[in-house]
């Protein structure tokens, strides 16, 4: 890239300069072509330099630079779920901590990983260290692209569709993973929770490849049967592949750093930030076919997936038997005309209205259950109210 100055090798280290950040590279396993994986990246504060993510992927592709993009939701909230809970008491190097797990979740992009890091490091600069970076996601990522035929992710190709990568993705996805390892290993043996950690990883990404799993032969290309959906599936489904890592994760690292140990802290955390994951995901269903690609950066495949989306469900419990028959039809198709037609019964039954009122539904309760929460247990109420005006009316 032509913003990367300053290249210098030596001794297996390379060092670099993306103004104004410093960047190291001192292991480099080359997985394809144009994927390298940086262990060290240095951000300037004040005078001096410090460490702020412990590893970044570095593409090395001819593409333009690209823009910035990526809410970084998931990695914040382990930032900011610590800065709650800890108060006025948190240290720099708990921050610091903190933002190394809010790496591993987010792990950045799956397509450009680069632009997140900048972005980071832009947040860094201008909040001092107050809110911050943030990484298990791309590794999710990678594969579903791949899984689902997508074209586009964050505003570029998906990895998989980029020049000399191919296949070779599934590698990268499987390195991307253990690179989360790598660093837990790096970072936090030494701590008292370390093994709770690994143990929390482990399990949510099972949950996740189970909800990843039920997701895909649920939606066979060969074989479209719209009776194989129902709401209680399409719950079971986003509730395994999404709501566990991208919000019961996050939070609960911030607790077990917290060194909250009352096991209802987190079945409270669990019983909210389940539902909240629920929430999130019927908006990225819906937002697959209404969003602006260029807004949420990902092109819908959707309806042409034959996906047990959020708005079939809906659709299908308010549909006429004619309307039925326009949907047996057309869904599942790998063809553009045929998801218009979907697309068109759908703006029929106004199904813009049944999502807008689930959306208040949804807020209204996740608000009464957050205004239960024991704050005894440890855990405490802006957490969640934090994490869900996060998300509240997301449009990307
Ligand atoms: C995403 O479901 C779930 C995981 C574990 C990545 P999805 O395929 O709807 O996500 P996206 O819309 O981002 O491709
Ligand atoms: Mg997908
Ligand atoms: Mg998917
Ligand atoms: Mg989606």
């Amino acid at each position: 890239y032509d913003w990367v100055k300053n290249v210098s090798t030596r001794a297996g280290l390379v060092r670099f300069r993306i103004e104004p950040w410093v960047c190291f590279i001192t292991t480099f396993p080359v997985v394809s072509t144009s994927l390298v994986v940086v262990h060290y990246f240095y951000t300037p504060f004040g005078d001096h330099l410090r460490i702020t993510a412990p590893a970044l992927l570095l593409t090395l592709s001819s593409s333009p630079r690209p823009t910035l993009a990526g809410k970084l939701n998931r990695g914040l909230s382990v930032v900011d779920t610590l800065r709650i809970l800890r108060g006025d008491n948190i240290t720099d190097e708990e921050l610091f901590h903190a933002r190394i797990l809010g790496w591993t979740v987010e792990w950045v992009s799956s397509n450009c990983p680069l632009p997140r890091v900048l972005f980071f490091a832009r947040e860094t600069s201008s909040h001092a260290i107050t809110r911050d970076p943030i990484q298990l996601q791309a590794f999710f990522l990678v594969a579903d692209d791949i899984m689902d035929s997508s074209y586009t992710r964050r505003g570029q190709p998906c990895w998989f569709r980029k020049e000399n990568v191919g296949m070779v993705a599934i590698n990268d996805g499987i390195i991307l993973e253990s690179s989360v390892y790598i660093i837990l290993k790096k970072y936090f043996k030494k701590t008292q929770y370390y093994v709770e950690l690994l143990e929390l990883y482990h399990e949510v990404t099972f949950q996740t490849e189970l909800g990843q799993l039920l997701d895909l032969i649920t939606a066979p290309e060969d074989n479209v049967d719209l009776s194989k959906f129902s709401p209680a599936k399409h719950q079971f489904i986003v509730i395994f592949k999404t709501a566990y890592y991208s919000f019961y994760l996050p939070v609960a690292l911030a607790m077990l750093m917290a060194g909250v140990k009352n096991e209802n802290a987190y079945s409270q955390a669990r019983d909210i930030l389940i539902p909240l994951g629920e929430y999130f995901q019927v908006q990225d269903d819906y937002l697959d076919c209404y969003g602006a690609p260029e807004v949420i950066g990902k092109i819908g495949t959707d309806i042409q997936d034959n996906k047990c989306s959020w708005l079939v469900n809906q659709a299908l419990v308010r549909i006429t038997p004619e309307q039925r028959k326009i949907l047996d039809q057309h869904y599942g198709k790998k063809d553009s005309k045929a998801e218009a037609a979907v697309k068109q019964l759908y703006i029929d039954i106004d199904i813009e209205s049944v999502y807008k009122a689930y959306e208040e539904k949804s807020y209204t309760e996740i608000s009464a259950m957050i205004a239960k929460v024991d704050e005894s247990t440890g855990v405490k109420k802006e957490v969640f109210t934090e994490y869900m005006n996060k998300i509240y009316k997301r449009t990307k």
